[in-house]
C-alpha cells in the first residue's frame, strides 16, 4: 500500500505505508492517523508513511504478548535460539540492503550503518548461543539429602523502548535476549527511525518467531511509551534515550514496582597525555566526536589534554575536521551526514552560543552546513572549563570541546566531574598512569589508547551515575535485565529439616 503525500515544500511524493505487527498480524492504527519518516539528508524525501498508534493499538499489543506468553516460555531455549540465530542469518544476507536503507533514514554514513547492522548480526548470534549456556546453578546444602539450585525465569511481557542513533543494534541489545529469556516483548522504536525497526520485526517473522512473541507499535512516546510502560501487564521495561524521558519512566515504573533497565545520557571524554601518541589521539578524538554526526550515547564531546601538548593536539583536530565532507551519508565520499531533524539541528547551534557566551574560543565550524537536509559542520571549541554548560550538558551533535590541563590528576577530576559516566578513554603510553586511570574514571566503559566509542556485544555496555540504573546490556550479563531468579531447595530427607538450626548429621 503506498499514499501520495505533499511535503513540507509542496512537492508530491508516493511513499510506502507501513504497519504495526501485533499478535503476528500487520495491521493499521484503531487511531487512523500517521506520521512520516523522513530522509535527514533530503528533508523533502518522505521514506515511508507510519501508524500513529494510540492506547488502543498499546493495549491490544500488551494482550497479543501476555497470551503468547505461556507458550514462548515452555518452548525450550535452544529452539529459540533457533529462531534468533536465523533472524541474524538473514540480517546478514541483507547487510548491504538495510544499511543503505538507514542511512537514508537516520542519516550516518554507510560504513556506520554497516557496523551499526553489524552489531545486530553479533548480537542475534550470540543470544542464539545463550540458548544452550547454564540458566543456573547448584549449590551445597548445609543439610543432608537436601538440593539446593537457582534457574533464571523471564520476566512475561517487557516492554522495548528504543533510539534512532543505533537503530538495529540497540533494539537487538534489547529484543534478542528478552526472547531468547522466554519473554514476549512490545517494542515501541523511536519516531525518526521506525522504517528500521519494521525491517528487523519483519525479519524475526521469517525466521519463524511465532505470532504475539514479538509486537510492534509505533508512535510517539506521550501516545504510545507512557500508556506502555504503565500498564500492569508489563513486567520490564528496557529503555535507551534521554536522560528526561528515562527519569519520567522510572518515576512510573518505580511506583509500579516494575523492572527496568536504563541506557541514558553521556558526556563522555578523551584524556590525552603528554606522552601519548599524538596522532592517534587525534584520530580516535576525530572518530568519536564526529561519527555518527556525534549522535552517540558514546560520543567524546569532551577532550582533556594536557597544555604541554594541547596546541599541537587542537591543530591537528582542527586540520582533520578541515577535510571532512559533510553530505548525504550514501555518497562515498562523504565523511559526516546530517544530524537526525530540526530539532536537533536548533540544539546543537543553541550550543555553539551558548560556547561563545562562556567564552570557549571556537576553533571549527560552528554553523549550518547547507539547507537540503539538517547538516553542521563539525564543530570544536577550545579553552573549556569544567563549570562549563558545554562540558556539563549532552549536545549529541557533532560539538566537542578541549579542555587544557596540568597534570594526570587534574585530568581525572575534570573527566569525573560531570552527572554522566558511560565511557571515557585516556591515551597515554606510561602503563602506571593508564592503570591508575582504569581505576579512577567513574566510567561504565573504560578505553586505553582507544576512543571512547567501539563496544562490543560481548561484553557489557552501560554506564554510572545519571547515565543509568545500574543494569547492563549485551555481553554475559545480558539475560539479568531480562530475567528473575528462583531459587529451588528440594528435600529428599523425608522428614522436617530444619536449615541454621539443625545440625546435618
Ligand atoms: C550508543 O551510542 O548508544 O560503542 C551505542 C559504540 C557502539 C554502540 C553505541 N558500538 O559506540
Amino acid at each position: 500500500m503506498s499514499q501520495t503525500m505533499t511535503t513540507e515544500r509542496g512537492k508530491r511524493t508516493e511513499a510506502k505505508t507501513y504497519k504495526n505487527y501485533i499478535g503476528g498480524r500487520w495491521v493499521e492504527s484503531k487511531s487512523g492517523k500517521t506520521f512520516t519518516s523522513l530522509n535527514p539528508a533530503h528533508k523533502d524525501q518522505v521514506l515511508g508513511v507510519m501508524q500513529a498508534s494510540n492506547a488502543d493499538d498499546v493495549n491490544a499489543a500488551i494482550e497479543a504478548a501476555h497470551k503468547a506468553f505461556s507458550g514462548w516460555r515452555h518452548t525450550p531455549a535452544p529452539a529459540r535460539g533457533e529462531i534468533v540465530l536465523k533472524a541474524a542469518l538473514i540480517i546478514e544476507q541483507r547487510k548491504d540492503e538495510l544499511a543503505r536503507l538507514m542511512t537514508q533514514e537516520m542519516g550516518k554514513v554507510l560504513k556506520e550503518t554497516g557496523g551499526d547492522v553489524q552489531e545486530a548480526i553479533d548480537m542475534g548470534k550470540y543470544a542464539a548461543g545463550l540458548g544452550r549456556h547454564p540458566h543456573g546453578e547448584t549449590v551445597p546444602s548445609e543439610l543432608r539429602n537436601k538440593w539446593c539450585m537457582t534457574e533464571r525465569v523471564p520476566l512475561g511481557v517487557v516492554a522495548c523502548i528504543t533510539p534512532w542513533n543505533f537503530p538495529m543494534a540497540i533494539p537487538s541489545w534489547k529484543i534478542f535476549p528478552a526472547v531468547m529469556a522466554g519473554n514476549t516483548v512490545v517494542f515501541k522504536p523511536a519516531s525518526d527511525t521506525p522504517i528500521i525497526a519494521t525491517k528487523l520485526v519483519e525479519i524475526l517473522e521469517e525466521a519463524g518467531l511465532p505470532g504475539g512473541v514479538l509486537n510492534l507499535v509505533t508512535g510517539s512516546g506521550a501516545d504510545v511509551g507512557d500508556v506502555l510502560v504503565k500498564d500492569p501487564r508489563v513486567q520490564g521495561i528496557s529503555f535507551t534515550g534521554s536522560t528526561a524521558a528515562g527519569r519520567h519512566i522510572a518515576e512510573i515504573a518505580g511506583h509500579n514496582l516494575k523492572r527496568l533497565g536504563l541506557e541514558l545520557g553521556g558526556k563522555n571524554a578523551i584524556v590525552v597525555l603528554d606522552d601519548a601518541d599524538l596522532p592517534l589521539a587525534v584520530d580516535g578524538a576525530l572518530w568519536a566526536a564526529f561519527g555518527t554526526s556525534g549522535q552517540r550515547c558514546t560520543a567524546a564531546s569532551r577532550l582533556i589534554v594536557d597544555k604541554k601538548v594541547e596546541k599541537d593536539f587542537t591543530d591537528q583536530l582542527q586540520e582533520r575536521a578541515a577535510k571532512m565532507k559533510v553530505g548525504d551519508g550514501l555518497q562515498p565520499d562523504t565523511d559526516m551526514g546530517p544530524v537526525i531533524n530540526e530539532a536537533a539541528l536548533k540544539k546543537v547551534h543553541e550550543y555553539t552560543e551558548i560556547g561563545k557566551k562562556e567564552h570557549a574560543r571556537l576553533v571549527h565550524g560552528g554553523d549550518f552546513a547547507g539547507s537540503e537536509g539538517w547538516f553542521y559542520r563539525p564543530t570544536i571549541f577550545a579553552d573549556g572549563r569544567k563549570d562549563m554548560r558545554m562540558a556539563q550538558e549532552e549536545i549529541f551533535g557533532p560539538s566537542t570541546l578541549v579542555m587544557p590541563v596540568s597534570n594526570l590528576e587534574e585530568a581525572l577530576d575534570v573527566a569525573n566531574s560531570t552527572q554522566y559516566g558511560l565511557s571515557m578513554s585516556i591515551y597515554t603510553n606510561d602503563l602506571r598512569k593508564a592503570f591508575h586511570a582504569m581505576e579512577e574514571m567513574q566510567s561504565g566503559i573504560v578505553y586505553v589508547n582507544a576512543p571512547t566509542i567501539g563496544a562490543e556485544i560481548q561484553l557489557p555496555f552501560g554506564g554510572v551515575k545519571n547515565t543509568g540504573n545500574g543494569h547492563r546490556e549485551a555481553g554475559t550479563v545480558a539475560l539479568d535485565e531480562f530475567t528473575e531468579w528462583k531459587t529451588i531447595y528440594v528435600d529428599y530427607s523425608g522428614r522436617l529439616q530444619k536449615a541454621q538450626i539443625d545440625t546435618g548429621e
